[in-house]
């Protein structure tokens, strides 16, 4: 190979220049112990200001004539390099990775780290608190859809045709034939249509109506509960709201039942309890009367009995039916209906168990 000499460094060539470069950092980068290390290693000899860039710019200084030999040895030795670096950088960098494993080895019997447990919603709760209370009297949880035919939640509920209750004002329509369930009382129709009397039932679920204000949302919740059985009358309703109110509120609260209206039982009433909070005397809960409004309740009409194929004459039976988010506020004085449906995390990790 010819021979390359330039000034101003007359005591040694390029070409030797450049291999005692390569050479000392082949050796570097072979005896460097660490990727860190190594990677310094590289900069200093590949980077951008690093040994090969001063060279290059001693190649400026080069006749033309010997510029292409020169550019070939550094780029040559930059190459070498660069794979001698591959080579020390895959070793390096695999023991350390062994050393690390080695070092840190894991305690899998070491406790986890706990998530923070959520709290059921109060409409899950009271829900729950409900169906068992029902549970211990009896009474078997029975489900149903949302969209109900026109047929179950309103013809078989003795409701007519012409009933303000089947108004576009209150019934969120799916087509001419089915509705947004606006009670729970459709899953009894279904019952009757299964299981044979005498029966206690209780069904839990989400209802819908086209009213909203402060006090009302167009979607809440409803448990109702039937018992059919053989010479039932409302004094069977009385002891058994009676003794779920003391289950549900507290033992001593007393309930009174005032005359009301309702398409499928005959005679009706409104239940009231004592109110909850302030066991009776009188409180901003229960606008200082002392009572608070719980559910609806009766005797089930016969035309409901009769359209189910139960024979009104042999069995008979009684109904009544709780507001979930009602029953909630009363046991826990909440103020704001809004409060169920605003997943506040404030307010439902109050009722965290
Ligand atoms: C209520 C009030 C009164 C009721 C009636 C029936 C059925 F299917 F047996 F006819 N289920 N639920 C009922 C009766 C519900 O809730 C305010």
């Amino acid at each position: 190979m010819k021979s390359l000499n330039i000034s101003p460094m007359p005591e040694q060539n390029l070409e030797q220049k450049i291999n005692a470069i390569r050479s000392e950092a082949e050796t570097s980068f072979k005896t460097a112990t660490t990727s860190r290390d190594l990677y310094d290693l590289k900069v200093k000899f590949l980077g951008k200001t690093g040994s090969f860039s001063v060279i290059m710019k001693d190649l400026s200084s080069l006749s033309a004539a010997e510029k292409p030999l020169a550019g070939k040895l550094v780029n040559e030795a930059k190459q070498a390099l660069e794979s001698v670096y591959q080579v020390c950088e895959t070793n390096l960098k695999q023991r350390e990775l062994d050393e690390k494993l080695k070092s840190e080895t894991l305690d899998l019997t070491l406790p986890g780290v706990p998530a923070p447990l959520g709290a059921q919603h109060p409409v899950s709760l009271v829900t729950e608190e409900i169906s068992m209370i029902l549970s211990r009297m009896g009474y078997s949880i029975r489900t149903g859809p949302i969209i109900e035919t026109d047929r179950n939640n309103f013809e078989g509920l003795n409701v007519p045709k012409d009933h303000p209750a089947r108004d576009m004002q209150d019934t969120f329509y799916i087509d001419e034939s089915h509705v947004l369930r606006t009670h729970t009382s459709p899953i009894q129709v279904r019952t009757f249509e299964n299981e044979k009397p005498p029966l206690r039932i209780a069904a839990p679920g989400s209802v819908f109506r086209s009213d909203s204000d402060v006090s009302h949302s167009p979607n809440f919740h409803q448990i109702e509960g039937i018992c059919i059985d053989r010479n039932v009358s409302m004094a069977d309703l009385k002891g058994t709201i009676t003794y779920f109110v003391g289950e549900f509120f507290g033992k001593g609260l007393k309930t009174r039942f005032r005359p009301s209206f309702f398409p499928f039982t005959e005679p009706s009433a409104e239940v009231d309890c004592q109110c909850a909070v302030c066991k009776g005397k009188g409180c901003r809960m229960c606008g200082d009367s002392g009572w608070v409004e719980i559910g609806g309740s009766g005797l089930i009409h016969p035309n409901v009995l009769s359209f189910s194929g139960l024979d009104p004459k042999e069995w008979q039976g009684f109904a009544f039916g709780f507001g979930i988010e009602r029953m909630a506020i009363i046991k826990y004085g909440i103020n704001d209906i809004r409060l169920f449906s605003e997943n506040n995390v404030r307010f439902l990790e109050q009722f965290a168990t």
